[in-house]
Formats: C-alpha cells, sequence, structure tokens
C-alpha cells in the first residue's frame, strides 16, 4: 500500500487536503445568498467573484455540493439549438467549457466526441435542415449527414433499426462532448472559496422575508441570514423557492431516469440521440454505455427508478445495437427536471426587487453551467439582465413570446 494513503488513512495530522474549505458557522449577513450548491449555483458564486469582486457570498446547499442534477445528468454538452437565442447562449457556454479544465486547475475530462442527432422521418430530416442552416449562420458547426455518414462515424449501428424506425440521416455537430459532472461542482466550488466565497453544504433555505417589494432575509435550517440579493439556482426544487416570494412560473417538474452498462472497451466514439426511439447514449472515459431516454410522464417529486424505464430502454437500444443483448446494466437512477412550455430556461430579475432566478433547466441544463454562471453573476452584480440571457425572461410567458427550443431538446417528450 503506498505510504501516503496510509498516512492519510491513519492519522489525524495528515488530513487529506480538501477541495474547499467548509466553514462552520453561518455569518449575520452575506451581500449575495445563493440558494443551491449545483453547478449553477456555484458558478455563479466563483464569477460573482472573479468578475465582479463580489464575495461575501453564501452559497446553500440543503444537501452536498453537486448532490442534485449536476451529479445525475448525461453530460451531454453542445450548442446546435433551433432559435437564435438558445444557439448563442450555447455556444458561448461551449466555447467556455474547451478551456474549463485549465481555468479550473482541474481534469474534467472534457471529451469532444461529435454528436449526432438522429433523423428517421422526412419530417425529421427538414429539422435537422434547419438547426443546421440557424447553427452556421451563428458560427456553429452543424452539417446534415446521410444514413452513410452514421454508418462511417458508428459502424456498429443497425441503420435499419430492426425495421422499425430506419435512418434516413442525421444532424451532425462535430463540437458535441461530454465532460465529467462532479468535477463541474468541485471545480468551480474551489475557485469560489479561494476567492473568498463560504460553501455551507446541509443548510436548508426554508422561507425568504420580502418586505416592501424587496429582499430583505433567508431563514434555513440554521438561522436567518439577513440580504438583500438572492439568487434561486435550485433546479427541480424551483417551484417550493418561487413560492417563498410569491412569484408564479409555467414551471412542472418531471423525474428524468438514466442508467449505464457494465464497462466495455471503448468503442463508441460520438454522441447519438434518436428523437423517433427516445434514446441517447455515449461511452464514458470508464467504458460505461451512459443511457437516458424522455421524461416520465407523471409530474412528481421522487428519484425513484423504474423497471419500466431499463425495460423501454433496453429495447430501443438493441433496435440500435443488436450486439449488446448480453451486456449488464450497472446501475440506474432519476433526477426531477423542472420543465418549462416552451424548453428554454428562465432567468434574469424578476419583480421581486432582488430576487434572481435561473431555472427551467429541465433536461438540458448541464451544458449551461458556465455560461449560466457567468451571465448570472453579471445580472446579480448590475442588477440588469446580461444580454445573452434577454430571450430567457420570466415575463416572455405574459407576453406569449416563447423562444421554442423544442426541436432541439434531446429526445422527444
Ligand atoms: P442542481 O445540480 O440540481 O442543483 C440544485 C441544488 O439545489 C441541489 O443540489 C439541491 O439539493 C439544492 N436545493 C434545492 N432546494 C434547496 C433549498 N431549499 N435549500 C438549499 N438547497 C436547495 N443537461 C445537459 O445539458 N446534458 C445532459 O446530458 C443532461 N442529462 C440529464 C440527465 C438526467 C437523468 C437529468 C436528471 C438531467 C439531465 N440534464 C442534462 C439536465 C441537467 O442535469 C440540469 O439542468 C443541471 O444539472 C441543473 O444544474 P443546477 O445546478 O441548476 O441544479
Ligand atoms: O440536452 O443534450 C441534452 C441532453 C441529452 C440528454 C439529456 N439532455
Amino acid at each position: 500500500m503506498p505510504w501516503r494513503l496510509l498516512r492519510f488513512a491513519l492519522s489525524r495530522k495528515y488530513p487529506e487536503p480538501r477541495m474547499f474549505g467548509a466553514p462552520r458557522d453561518l455569518k449575520r449577513h452575506y451581500d449575495v445568498v445563493i440558494i443551491g450548491g449545483g453547478g449553477h449555483g456555484v458558478a455563479a458564486a466563483y464569477y460573482l467573484a472573479r468578475d465582479h469582486g463580489i464575495t461575501d457570498v453564501a452559497v446553500l446547499e440543503k444537501g452536498y455540493l453537486g448532490g442534485g442534477n449536476t451529479g445525475r445528468n448525461t453530460t451531454i454538452i453542445r450548442s446546435n439549438y433551433l432559435t437564435p437565442e438558445g444557439v448563442q447562449f450555447y455556444d458561448a457556454s461551449v466555447r467556455i467549457w474547451q478551456q474549463l479544465s485549465e481555468e479550473l486547475r482541474l481534469n474534467l475530462f472534457y471529451s469532444t466526441r461529435g454528436h449526432f442527432t438522429l433523423a428517421h422521418t422526412d419530417a425529421a430530416m427538414r429539422t435537422m435542415r434547419w438547426r443546421a442552416e440557424v447553427n452556421k449562420h451563428y458560427g456553429v458547426e452543424s452539417e446534415v449527414v446521410d444514413a452513410t455518414g452514421v454508418k462511417q462515424a458508428c459502424p456498429q449501428i443497425d441503420l435499419s433499426c430492426g425495421g422499425h424506425a430506419p435512418i434516413l440521416g442525421a444532424l451532425y455537430h462535430a463540437p458535441g462532448a461530454i465532460a465529467r459532472h462532479d468535477a463541474v461542482a468541485w471545480g468551480y466550488a474551489r475557485g469560489a472559496c479561494e476567492r473568498g466565497v463560504q460553501i455551507h453544504q446541509q443548510t436548508q433555505v426554508t422561507g425568504i422575508d420580502v418586505a416592501g417589494g424587496r429582499v430583505r432575509a433567508v431563514r434555513t435550517n440554521r438561522g436567518t441570514i439577513e440580504t438583500g440579493k438572492v439568487l434561486s439556482a435550485v433546479a427541480g426544487y424551483t417551484p417550493r423557492v418561487t413560492d417563498m416570494v410569491g412569484l408564479r412560473t409555467p414551471i412542472v417538474v418531471h423525474p428524468l431516469q438514466a442508467m449505464v452498462s457494465e464497462p466495455m472497451k471503448p468503442w463508441l466514439d460520438p454522441i447519438l440521440v434518436s428523437g423517433s426511439l427516445h434514446v441517447y447514449v455515449s461511452q464514458s472515459a470508464r467504458g460505461e454505455l451512459v443511457m437516458g431516454a424522455s421524461l416520465d410522464p407523471y409530474e412528481v417529486q421522487s428519484t425513484r427508478s423504474t423497471l419500466d424505464f431499463v425495460e423501454g430502454l433496453s429495447a430501443h437500444m438493441l433496435d440500435m445495437f443488436p450486439f449488446l443483448s448480453n451486456v449488464k446494466v450497472m446501475r440506474q437512477w432519476a433526477g426531477m427536471a423542472d420543465m418549462t412550455p416552451d424548453f428554454a430556461p428562465i432567468m434574469g430579475r424578476t419583480e421581486v426587487d432582488g430576487f434572481y432566478l435561473d431555472a427551467g433547466w429541465g433536461t438540458w441544463g448541464f451544458k449551461a453551467t458556465p455560461i449560466s454562471g457567468k451571465t448570472m453573476a453579471r445580472t446579480v452584480a448590475t442588477d440588469r439582465n446580461d444580454p445573452l440571457i434577454t430571450g430567457f425572461s420570466l415575463e416572455r410567458f405574459r407576453r406569449y413570446a416563447l423562444t421554442g427550443e423544442k426541436g432541439a431538446a434531446s429526445v422527444g417528450h
């Protein structure tokens, strides 16, 4: 056994170096309180400190850092969206991702794989062409390929999909990537703490005091904190927090499940998504196939896994890859997806002064972690919505001015 390991294991004198500090006491006041220690919350804290010099910040997390959807997602990163607002926003995020390991001094296992959205119908091919045109217009690499192009990149695929839904072609997005999800939260958390931010785990927000239309304080299971600025970044728990300030949003919360196979030698280089078969898959650095499907069709706050999900997803995986019939499923899990009617997020200032929302991340928010952190930090620091997020304001629903991204969602919902 290595000497260093033995030393750390057996002696209190040699604590393993921590990624970030664990402050014991909550202060009575912070300039900014961020609710939610997922990627979005800690990224916002990092950029508040790095870009705006605002370091009197507390991130409050009811469980453990990255234990929400950040640690449960399937880590697909891409910018091949449908709307001009979406394409520009996610493209800015991908650009940050590409140098984030260096920036955070932590290997995020960022791995560019290329991303295929498979089309099995003429209508789907038309949507792919539309997306390719919008993408190219904003300088994002996307092109439509025929079935041969799919087979070249992935020779193992059965293009007939068991005869159920033959593949006609795909939208190919070369920058499509995956990364190590929890490292992203750790890296941002460490960077934020190094600049003075405090992260309090096991600290649940139970209420928010508003007086005269302004945020005044946040109540927690460990006492009350006075503050004039609160950023909510709680994904599937958003309706509970918005209820605390009397704000209505159109968010509904559904479970989203995922599963991984036993590890295999590397064979699947690209990321594949099929809206018609309701399946997406990539192979992780560990060799596991990381797989998912559509949302569970019921609104419920539960992260329970179901057999239905494994059966349905496995059947569709076998349509594409019949040779996997003896491969074992190792784990499955679920997260709570905060879904909006137009499949775009809700970001920015709200009608409650000092209360900022970073929500509606549904099934698509991991890829947005860096840019949501950066734009929300700027919004909170300046009290003006960052120009990149103007298409995502809450009041768009009042104007019926939706930012329709459904056609670029990962799988059919
Ligand atoms: P979270 O990581 O969920 O963090 C919110 C935190 O808030 C949680 O840790 C929670 O404990 C905490 N919290 C809640 N209430 C309180 C409270 N009252 N007080 C204190 N703390 C509180 N997106 C992609 O881009 N690509 C993908 O491939 C992808 N795959 C997905 C697969 C699955 C199975 C799931 C569930 C989601 C997927 N997503 C994907 C979506 C993505 O995971 C989320 O949009 C993103 O992680 C949201 O990050 P976050 O930091 O906002 O939320
Ligand atoms: O947003 O690309 C995505 C995605 C894939 C799986 C879940 N979300």
